[in-house]
């Protein structure tokens, strides 16, 4: 398995509506235990194939040591009931905003065995999938915030995009060090 790098704001190919999967691969399967491997190491709970560069319609999400492998996942009910939480993104690295979503979804989708589901989620999971399947439509969380918030957030992240040359987070490059140093930039290492 592999550490990928992860592609970050800027990059097209996060703008880009991501293209089913016709059939479940031993490539596709690689794809997916690459996903994983790269979202544990950026400490990530969710992660979309635009994310490491890739068109293919499937994400990754583990919620408390849960793994779920979301191929072609469509949302089929959304509550009409909505909640606000702060979101992140790990192609959006620093950059936090409240976003408002509906609060339960059922989303179908198929396995890597090809098998079709149907998952009912409430919570963060119901979060995580609608931040993941924004990805895969070339959707991401800023786009949800106002005019002055967005303005906002762009602005702060102009100030540190020269750090990811070519749109790309080097997330193989990135130490335990670095990482405690970005969590917590007070402490001595
Ligand atoms: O797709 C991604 O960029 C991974 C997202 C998934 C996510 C975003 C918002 C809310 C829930 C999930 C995150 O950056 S993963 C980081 C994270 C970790 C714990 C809780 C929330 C977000
Ligand atoms: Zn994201």
């Amino acid at each position: 398995m592999s550490i990928l790098d992860i592609r970050v704001l800027g990059d097209p190919v996060l703008r880009q509506v991501t293209t089913p999967v016709a059939e479940v691969t031993d490539e596709i399967r690689r794809l997916v235990a690459d996903m994983f491997e790269t979202m544990h190491h950026a400490r990530g709970i969710g992660l979309a194939a635009p994310q490491v560069g890739r068109t293919e319609r499937l994400a990754v999400i583990e919620i408390d040591g849960e793994p779920l492998v979301v191929i072609n996942p469509e949302i089929v009910e959304r509550s009409s009931a909505k909640d606000k939480a702060e979101e992140g993104c790990l192609s959006i690295p620093d950059i936090y905003a409240d976003v408002e979503r509906p609060k339960d979804v059922v989303v179908r989708a198929m396995d890597l065995d090809g098998s079709e589901y149907e998952i009912e989620a409430t919570e963060l999971l119901a979060r995580c999938l609608q931040h993941e399947i924004d990805h895969l439509d070339g959707r991401l969380f800023l786009d949800y915030l106002s005019v002055l918030k967005r303005t906002a957030a762009l602005t702060k992240w102009k100030l540190q995009q020269d750090k990811y040359p070519g749109f790309i987070r080097r997330t193989a490059l990135e130490t335990p060090e670095e990482r405690k140093r970005h969590e917590h930039p007070d402490e001595e290492l």
